[in-house]
């Protein structure tokens, strides 16, 4: 087992994964820059070094920074959480060759997983769905492409292969643009990735965006946690997240869980992971893999009943996985609502000075949050400051828990997205269920 977590992360997560350990018994070394002596779980760890000034770079992503205070804490490991280094193959690489535990995938699964092609010549080979395309990176045949988007017929779709989360992607309407599109992705994808690599996809018009999350033991076990929908979202950022997606027939459901199952068993997969998926015409097509835990992983700890913070602790620490399939009990249904220091008009940041926080709570009511009365959000970070998750026997049971969370919710000092989630939570679209990734952005009018 491990004795001592570092938890190179800031914010809800870092809190989150500390609450894990010491459910656990582990010991915890917050790391923190200049900008973040305040943060809630600095005060409630063991330890706590600070790595460097406000900027990222500086410090969550300070590689060696991160490293050497590894090395003065005597810790015997590191959680990542999501974002910064957290799917950094070069980052797990260095941490296990310096003799420490990375806690999350192999530096050759997150590498594999990384490369959006390899990922889906991968998947595909292990029996995944995947969207028709060119399965493999562009060449420079211009005929070959014009031949391939011909076939595979338009709108079709130019994806960078170090792209992901919505940056170096081009829709092409019309073989006309095909080349020159093909031509602006790549030279786009090397500045922005230092990769050249492109590759094409049928372009799916009003998908759902449906993932699935799993965790493996690193020795052929995985267990299958169900999906989630994430539909909801504005510039590649979501907003509301469920569980399980709404309206999937069973046997559609079924067929994919296992296919998710079986590749990760043959790729040894270890830790959290999730197999996103666009959901259109009651078919799934895989697109990417995350190798981290996710934001919204919670939505699942509600439905499962299953912690999977702690048990990504308990694999990287050499244990089995800790529940067999036939113990994964699917139950009732979860809603989580992003809440971010942002104006709710206009999406910009309001980072500053939180006089009053009031949470949430009640049955069926989780509030995932770092904030207290008196905290300052700073500037120079995400600005996701709680996440409100509700659960209940059915999706209307928990979407009126939402509401009436959100009615509970204090925010006092910063501006917050609260009073849109709360206009969310009572449209009548989002209480059908089903929406695709475009509704969000039409009504909110682009
Ligand atoms: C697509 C697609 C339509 N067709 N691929 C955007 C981010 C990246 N993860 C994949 N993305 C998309 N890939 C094909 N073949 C539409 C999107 C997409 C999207 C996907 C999920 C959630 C929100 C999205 C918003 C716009 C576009």
């Amino acid at each position: 087992m491990l004795k001592k977590i570092l938890i190179a992360n800031r914010g809800e997560i870092a809190l989150r994964v500390l609450r894990a350990c010491k459910e656990l018994g582990i010991g915890t070394v917050a790391v923190h820059s200049t900008a973040d002596t305040d943060l809630m779980h600095v005060r409630l760890s063991d330890e706590c070094v600070c790595i460097g000034p406000p900027n990222p770079s500086d410090s969550y992503l300070n590689i060696p920074a991160i490293i050497s205070a590894m090395e003065v804490s005597e810790a015997d490991s590191v959680h990542p959480g999501y974002g910064f280094l957290s799917e950094n193959a070069d980052f797990a690489e260095q941490v296990e060759n310096s003799g420490f535990v990375f806690i999350g995938p192999s530096a050759e699964t997150i590498r594999l997983m990384g490369d959006k092609v390899s990922a889906i010549q991968t998947m595909r080979e292990a029996g995944i769905p995947t969207v028709p395309g060119s399965n493999g990176p562009l060449d420079d045949n211009q005929q070959r492409s014009l031949e391939l988007a011909r076939e595979i017929g338009y709108p079709v779709l130019i994806k960078a292969a170090a792209g992901g989360g919505g940056r170096g992607m081009r829709v092409v309407n019309h073989e006309n643009n095909l080349l020159q599109s093909i031509y602006v992705t790549r030279t786009e994808a090397k500045s922005f990735f230092g990769s050249d690599s492109v590759y094409l996809e049928k372009y799916l018009e009003n998908p759902r965006h449906v993932e699935i999350q799993v965790i493996g033991d690193g020795m052929g076990n995985a267990l299958y946690l169900g999906d989630r929908d994430c539909s909801l979202q504005r510039r590649h950022q979501k907003v509301i997240e469920e569980a399980p997606a709404p309206g999937i027939p069973e046997a559609v459901r079924q067929e994919v869980a296992e296919a998710c199952i079986n590749a990760c068993r043959r790729l040894r997969y270890r830790g959290a992971g999730t197999l996103e998926f666009l959901y259109q015409d009651e078919q799934f097509y895989f697109i990417e893999m995350n190798t981290r835990v996710q934001v919204e992983h919670p939505v699942t700890e509600m439905v499962t009943g299953f912690d999977i913070v702690k048990e990504q602790l308990r694999i990287a620490g050499g244990e089995p996985l800790s529940a067999s399939q036939d113990d994964i009990k699917f139950s009732g249904h979860s809603v989580e609502c992003r809440i971010n220091a942002e104006d709710p008009a206009s999406f910009l940041p309001s980072p500053g000075k939180v006089n009053l926080f009031h949470c949430p709570g009640g049955p069926g009511v989780r509030v995932d949050s770092h904030l207290y009365s008196g905290y300052s959000v700073p500037p120079h970070y995400d600005s996701l400051i709680a996440k409100v998750v509700t659960h209940a026997q059915d999706r209307e049971q928990a979407l009126t828990r939402m509401r009436i969370a959100l009615e509970e919710l204090l925010i006092d000092g910063i501006k917050s997205n609260a009073p849109l989630m709360r206009d969310l939570v009572t449209d009548p679209e989002i209480r059908k269920g089903g929406y695709n990734i475009h509704y969000l952005e039409s009504k909110l009018g682009r």
